[in-house]
């Protein structure tokens, strides 16, 4: 297992890094929020992208290590955003961190994120935490119990990739979620697949009526754009606006950015 050792000597050599991607709010346009996506700068094999190491990560159960080291610098990196934004008299930035179903199982999780919160003095509303259907699969009684531990800590928690999993939809009643992320793989084919503009149009009824809010992914046209925002998607991720950037570019791109 060649690559687990690689995976872990990236981690104490400082080789992960993260960029981010900023969400755009479709009523003015503003930079609402970044998700942070990792990478790996390996020496020899430049950037490498998460597609082909996340698998691997969360097998090995390496993905808990190297998503504790994400999540602090995210949260580090959110709060000197948000303290210049907030001296600027500007909306408050989100910063949204995937947690795959791995990490969702650890025991200690609420407090780990209860300590980077306190580390990095990020105000919890700030940090979004991104779950997959997927962690609602193994035990829905302890999934249920961590997100309620969670949300106490005063986060916010989204559904990723929905509408891509197998769970049913009644535990959007009973869960406390904030938001739904439309899966890219909808957002791809609007206006020119009316299955999947029924089905996005469907996403987004069922969020608002849930009072949840609604971001699309994937959003790599104008069309598209346009599309969301006839039907009162709330804020949009992709391509169109941005590809997943450095610190430096997407602080550039708050500059650029003002509301
Ligand atoms: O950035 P990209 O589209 O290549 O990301 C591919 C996948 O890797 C996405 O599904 C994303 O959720 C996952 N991913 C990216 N960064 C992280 C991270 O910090 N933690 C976890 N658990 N998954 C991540
Ligand atoms: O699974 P998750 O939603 O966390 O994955 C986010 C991934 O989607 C990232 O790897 C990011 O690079 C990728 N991504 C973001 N915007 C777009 C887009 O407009 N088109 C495509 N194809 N991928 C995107
Ligand atoms: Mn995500
Ligand atoms: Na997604």
């Amino acid at each position: 297992l060649r690559i687990e050792g690689a995976l872990r000597k990236a981690l104490e050599r400082g080789e992960f890094v993260l960029h981010y991607q900023p969400q755009v709010d479709l009523g003015d346009g503003a930079i609402t929020g970044a998700e942070a996506l990792l990478r790996w700068q390996h020496p020899e094999l430049g950037v490498v992208a998460p597609a082909r190491f996340i698998g691997l990560a969360e097998e090995t159960g390496l993905i808990v290590p190297i998503g504790v080291w994400a999540l602090r610098t995210a949260c580090a990196q959110a709060r000197v955003w948000h303290d210049a934004r907030v001296a600027d008299g500007q909306a408050p930035l989100r910063m949204a961190v995937n947690l795959s179903a791995r990490q969702f199982s650890q025991p200690d999780l609420a407090q780990c994120i209860a300590d980077v919160l306190e580390e990095t003095g990020l105000p919890p509303a700030c940090l979004e935490l991104e779950l997959t259907e997927s962690v609602f699969m193994d035990d829905v009684t302890q999934a249920v119990g961590l997100l309620h531990e969670l949300k106490a800590l005063g986060v916010t928690l989204a559904i990723d990739d929905f509408g891509t999993g197998y769970s049913s939809l009644s535990y959007l009643r009973s869960f406390p979620i904030d938001v739904l992320k439309i899966d890219r793989s909808f957002v791809n084919d609007l206006a020119t697949d009316t299955d999947d503009e029924a089905i996005v149009v469907s996403i987004i009824a069922l969020a608002h009526n849930l009072k949840l809010r609604v971001v699309a992914e994937g959003v790599e046209s104008r069309e598209q754009l346009e599309y969301l925002r006839r039907h009162d998607c709330d804020q949009i991720q992709g391509y169109y606006f941005s590809r997943p950037v450095g610190p430096l570019q997407f602080e550039q791109m708050l500059r650029d950015n003002k509301h």
